[in-house]
């Protein structure tokens, strides 16, 4: 696979490029893992903000219990670089949401959250177990969530790493998320479409997807760099797009 542009240049700060391969190594030996199709090419997308260039790239697959798989590296000029990765379960699955995403700018990383959420009451067993099992560790600056940051599970980590030291935790932190999931994706049974809890799933999942979108400083950036409408589209097709209904 080519290399995305930001992971070329020397601005970019060590975090984005080092997570995105811990999650590419996480996606290795999945069951039936292929890319992923959409209607829409998404894989390159070029804008402008403010002068500067915003560069996007996407890596979109699948597999056996998970819908959708996406990593997008953004860039903007030289100002700012961003790392958004969600893995988004079958419903038929009992699986949680795997969420990542890193924003730093020229002073260094400023936001960096990484959770496996629910998409029901609470998280499966297994997964509740292992997490309670592998703590968070202590980051010296941990941020507030957002009001609609209720969809996260309690083992949540949202910080500013401070420092390289702090950096190459959390990404350790993330390397152990994405091994609890992977475990549960390798034993995951497939449930009826029909079943109350994949009906569940399903709806929990919605719900995801609405609070996210309810993101202004996502938005702001792609509104800016594109146009509201284009920014509209990007959210609801790639960002964040409903599981497909349940028959
Ligand atoms: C915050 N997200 C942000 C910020 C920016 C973006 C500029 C503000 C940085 C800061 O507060 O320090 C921008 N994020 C983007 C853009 C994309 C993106 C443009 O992913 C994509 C093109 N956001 C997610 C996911 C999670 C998430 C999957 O997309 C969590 C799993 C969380 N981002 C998240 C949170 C904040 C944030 C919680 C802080 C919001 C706030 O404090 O209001």
């Amino acid at each position: 696979m080519q290399s995305p542009p930001s992971e070329s240049s020397s601005t970019v700060p060590p975090l984005i490029p080092s997570l995105a391969e811990t999650i590419r190594g996480a996606w290795v030996g999945l069951p039936d893992l292929k890319p992923l199709e959409t209607e829409t090419d998404f894989t390159s997308i070029e804008g402008q903000l403010e002068g500067d260039d915003l560069l996007i790239r996407n890596e979109l697959l699948c597999c056996r219990g998970i819908r959708k798989i996406h990593l997008e590296l953004a860039r903007l000029g030289r100002g700012l670089q961003i790392l958004h990765c969600v893995w988004f379960p079958d419903p038929r699955f009992d699986l949680p949401i795997f969420g990542a995403d890193i924003v730093a700018g020229p002073a260094g990383v400023s936001a960096a959250i990484v959770d496996l959420s629910p998409v029901s009451t609470a998280l499966p067993l297994g997964i509740e177990t292992a997490l309670a099992g592998r703590p968070c560790p202590p980051f010296r600056q941990v941020r507030d969530l957002p009001g609609w940051g209720t969809i996260f599970s309690p083992h949540v980590c949202f910080i500013r790493p401070d420092g390289p030291e702090e950096e190459a935790l959390f990404r350790s932190r993330v390397e152990d998320v994405l091994a609890i999931l992977r475990a549960a994706v390798l034993q995951a049974a497939c449930e009826p479409t029909t079943a109350a809890s994949t009906i569940r799933r399903y709806e929990g999942q919605l719900n995801y997807c609405l609070q996210q979108k309810r993101n202004d400083k996502t938005r702001r950036v792609l509104e800016r760099a594109f146009d509201a409408s284009w920014a509209d589209r990007y959210i609801e097709e790639l960002l964040f797009d409903d599981p497909t209904p349940l028959a």
